[in-house]
């Protein structure tokens, strides 16, 4: 429609009819506009018109229902008031009727309060009853305990009694042999009384006697040990010399072979002994001139012009001059240093050795001369010699590293020096 008007007014005087028909169909439209609106507003108040029908036939339908109801209530009501004259003349004799009940109900309340008081005195003596009941039953049954107990005893009393009549029976009959045995026994015990008396006195010798034993039993005892070990110890010796003696034996054999081999040579060579000593005895005397020289000979020794020799035997200092002389010589004379050293020499140095020489005081105390009569040149006294102890008056070497002299008594048995 607005394009209309607008391309109507666009268009002007051009088209008065064209906006003619515009304004008509405006008013149709308008008119159209108006139909739908009361089309509209009838849809909608129609369904309270229905519903306001509805409820008005209800309305009569009641109130017919409640003019009926009216009819009726009035014929119940008639019928009421009958009824309650009725009930008037039923009420005067219940009004009757409950005064005379209400004289039963407190003539009753009197009787239940009695009763209540009975019953609460019943009812404190029913529980004494009970509890002196619950008393007598615990008593009750304590008391039947008690007498199984007691019934139990006397069964073993009984049972106790029993056996021990029957013990004291055996008993009886044991007592009587024991009195018979007693009896025997009381003599036994006498005669036994005196034994004992004499074995006491017996007791106490063979304690002594056993004592002693005991003493000797103990040193037999170390004896014993003492001669286990020596026996030990022989027979280990024994052992040894067995087989030592085994050993022999052997030896013992073989040396009587080479013993009887030797017997039968030594005869062979007897027989041709005994045929050299007849030849040799014939030549015996001149041998042993020849020997005895050369044995001298031998045993001198050459210092200087002199010959020494020194003795094997030992003799006083007179004899050992004496001997000295005989072999045509005499005691040692020492007149020089080396001669003091030669002699030395020949002297066995390792045990000391005191040997005569030739020089003494014999003749005169204190003065020392040589054997063959010159004085002394040249001394080697040991220090603090000579001292003439207990009357020394013959001179010896004594041999050391140097050799020295001392004196000594004459009578001292001693080797000697010789010189020739
Ligand atoms: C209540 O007890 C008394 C005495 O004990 C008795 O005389 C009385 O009759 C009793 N009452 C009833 C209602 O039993
Ligand atoms: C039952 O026995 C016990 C012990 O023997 C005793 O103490 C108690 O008194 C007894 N009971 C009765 C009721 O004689
Ligand atoms: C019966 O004897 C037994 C054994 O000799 C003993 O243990 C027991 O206590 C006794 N009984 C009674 C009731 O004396
Ligand atoms: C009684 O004696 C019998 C046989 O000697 C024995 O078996 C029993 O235990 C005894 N009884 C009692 C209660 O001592
Ligand atoms: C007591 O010793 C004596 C003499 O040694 C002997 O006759 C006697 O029988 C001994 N007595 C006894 C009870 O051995
Ligand atoms: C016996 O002689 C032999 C030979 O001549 C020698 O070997 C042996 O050692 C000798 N026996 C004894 C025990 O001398
Ligand atoms: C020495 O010995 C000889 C022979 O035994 C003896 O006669 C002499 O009296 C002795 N001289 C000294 C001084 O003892
Ligand atoms: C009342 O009226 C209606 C009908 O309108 C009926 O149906 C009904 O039974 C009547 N009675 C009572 C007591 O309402
Ligand atoms: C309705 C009824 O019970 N009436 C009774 C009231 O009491 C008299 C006398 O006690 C009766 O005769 C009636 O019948
Ligand atoms: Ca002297
Ligand atoms: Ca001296």
């Amino acid at each position: 429609l607005i394009f209309l008007l607008v391309s109507g007014r666009v268009r002007g005087k051009r088209n008065q009819i064209l906006r003619c028909v515009t304004v008509c169909l405006g008013l149709l439209c308008a008119v159209l506009l108006c139909s739908n609106i009361g089309q509209f507003i009838f849809y909608q108040t129609q369904p309270y018109y229905n519903t306001l029908t509805q409820e008005k036939e209800k309305l009569q339908n009641d109130n017919d229902n409640l003019t009926a109801e009216r009819d009726r209530l009035e014929i119940s009501y008639d019928v009421l008031s009958k009824e309650t004259g009725q009930l008037k003349i039923i009420l005067s004799n219940l009004t009757k009727d409950k005064d005379e009940l209400q004289h039963y109900y407190s003539s009753l309340i009197t009787k239940r309060d009695e009763l209540k008081a009975n019953f609460s005195n019943v009812k404190n003596e029913k529980d004494q009853l009970q509890t002196s009941f619950i008393n007598l039953k615990q008593e009750r049954d304590q008391f039947e305990t008690n007498y199984t107990d007691m019934q139990r005893k006397l069964e073993d009393l009984q049972t106790n009694h029993s056996n021990l009549t029957a013990t004291a029976e055996q008993l009886q009959t044991s007592y009587n042999n024991l009195q018979r045995e007693k009896d025997a026994l009381s003599i036994l015990f006498n005669a036994l009384r005196l034994k004992e008396v004499q074995l006491e006195s017996n007791y106490t010798v063979l304690k002594r006697e056993k004592d002693q034993l005991q003493r000797s039993y103990n040193t037999l005892n170390r004896n014993k040990h003492q001669t286990d070990q020596s026996y030990n110890a022989l027979r280990k010796e024994k052992e040894q010399l067995q087989t030592r003696y085994n050993t022999l034996r052997k030896e013992k054999e073989q040396l009587q072979t080479n013993y009887s081999r030797l017997a039968t040579a030594r005869e062979e060579l007897q027989s041709k002994v005994k045929r050299m000593t007849t030849k040799l005895n014939g030549m015996l005397p001149m041998l042993q001139l020849k020997f005895t020289k050369i044995i001298s000979i031998a045993h001198w020794r050459r210092f200087d012009i002199s010959c020494y020799f020194v003795s094997t035997l030992k003799k006083n200092w007179t004899e050992s001059r004496k001997a000295c002389i005989a072999e045509g010589a005499d005691l040692l004379v020492i007149d020089s240093a080396e001669e003091q050293v030669f002699v030395n020499e020949l002297l066995d140095k390792r045990e000391r050795q005191n040997t005569w020489i030739g020089l003494t005081d014999t003749l005169k105390e204190g003065v020392w001369t040589w054997v063959d009569g010159t004085p002394i040149t040249i001394e080697y006294w040991q220090p603090g010699q000579p001292n003439d102890f207990k009357n020394q008056d013959c001179g010896e070497y004594v041999s050391s590293d140097k050799g020295s002299w001392n004196d000594d008594g004459c009578f001292a048995s001693q080797n000697y020096i010789c010189e020739k």
